[in-house]
């Protein structure tokens, strides 16, 4: 029994291609930095985890150069010699010493959880309540910066039964223009599909007042992000005017401050990643505190390779309804993966993997390539 402990804990720094820019208002992706950590047992078993982090510190204040030394150094020693099936109890711990770092805490936590479900022979989400959905449905991001390129990948989505939703990201440049995109997206592909928009904080209140108005007469279904992460007032004032979904994500990180948006009805969704709440424990914390106040759920994404995708596959699958569906599309625009297995898609959804642990097998000869030095 004594070979359950954890011997080791190593993290690495992963730059990964993109198959085409994918433009925010802040930042465009070419390449998207992660953070993969592995914990060893005295066994020589390993729970694999990722984390993945958008335009440096543009996006937030998790870097991937932040995480990894946090991780190593004040982070790690609380890991050595535990074991992994008290991740309940290690987080607890961890969180006594080491404030906010809440991707570090992701990462560490859910590669903990991968470890004792493998130590187990089981599928990680038998661990935290079992799976609800065999299968979840699966938007994709329109974001070439080119309207007409949008309309030929939605149209190829929509051909190749894999996307059905489209979450359009504007905010960048004009914001006339930005809802002229949205119109003619909605004009070519709108008939067989449902469109949503990620501002991704971009407008003040007075532009979202105006152009939340225009997106939802076209029948845009939900508005995410509109205003920066501190406007919680000028977020309620938006909710209570539009019938729109307004819905929180980048304001929606801690337990508190999504506990402080749904008490102030500051939006009337929530988008939930285990890397911005701190791990899965805190997701499905943050789920029930949405679930009891009404709030609709997304199952959000922070473009994870497969690794960190079949991690939030495996939480968004034990919770009971996604009234807006999931984007957890990730590993469909990287260039390349560092597992053997791939995302699977079927019919406009998200099939959940049901192998041992997440379900990842680590390549180690797509890691060593990939790895920053
Ligand atoms: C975000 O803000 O939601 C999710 C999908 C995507 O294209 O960007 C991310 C981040
Ligand atoms: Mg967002």
């Amino acid at each position: 029994m004594d070979n359950i402990f954890i011997d080791k804990v190593d993290t690495y720094i992963v730059d990964l291609p993109v198959i085409r820019p994918h433009q925010l208002a802040m930042t465009t992706i070419t390449t998207q930095a992660i953070v993969i950590a592995i914990i060893k047992d005295k066994s020589g078993r390993t729970g694999v985890s990722e984390v993945a982090t958008i335009g440096g510190a543009s996006y937030g204040d998790s870097t991937v150069e932040a995480i990894k030394a946090n991780v190593d150094k004040y982070i790690t020693p609380h890991l050595i010699d535990q074991t992994p099936i008290q991740f309940n109890k290690i987080m607890t711990t961890v969180a006594k010493h080491v404030r906010g770092n809440l991707f570090a805490k992701s990462l560490v936590e859910t590669a903990l959880i991968d470890l004792a479900a493998k130590q187990r022979e089981i599928p990680a989400y038998k661990l935290f309540g079992g799976k609800i959905h065999d299968s979840l449905p699966l938007a994709w991001t329109l974001a070439s910066g080119d309207t007409g390129q949008d309309i030929e990948e939605a149209k190829e989505m929509l051909h190749a039964k894999r996307h059905n939703i489209f979450k359009l990201k504007i905010g960048h440049g004009d914001p006339d223009a930005n809802v002229r995109h949205v119109g003619e997206i909605i004009k070519a592909v709108g008939d067989e599909s449902r469109v949503t928009v990620d501002i991704n904080q971009a407008w003040d209140e007075y532009t979202a007042l105006k152009q939340i108005r225009a997106l939802e007469e076209m029948g845009v279904s939900m508005i995410e992000q509109p205003l920066p992460t501190w406007n919680y007032e000028g977020m309620k004032r938006l909710t209570e005017r539009f019938g729109v979904s307004i819905l929180a994500d980048e304001a929606a990180t801690s337990l508190h401050d999504t506990y402080r948006i749904i008490k102030e009805r500051a939006g009337d969704a929530v988008a939930l990643k285990p890397a911005k709440h701190g791990g899965i424990l805190e997701t499905k914390k943050i789920a029930g505190i949405a679930e009891a106040a009404g709030f609709g759920l997304y199952g959000g994404t922070m473009i994870e390779s497969t690794v960190g995708n079949a991690i939030a596959a495996s939480v968004y699958s034990t919770i009971s309804e996604f009234k807006f569906g999931t984007e957890i599309f990730g590993p469909l625009l990287y260039k390349d993966k560092l597992t053997l297995e791939d995302i699977k898609v079927e019919n406009f959804e998200i099939q959940i993997p049901d192998d041992i642990g997440f379900g990842n097998t680590l390549d180690y000869e797509k890691l060593e390539h990939y790895k920053r030095r």
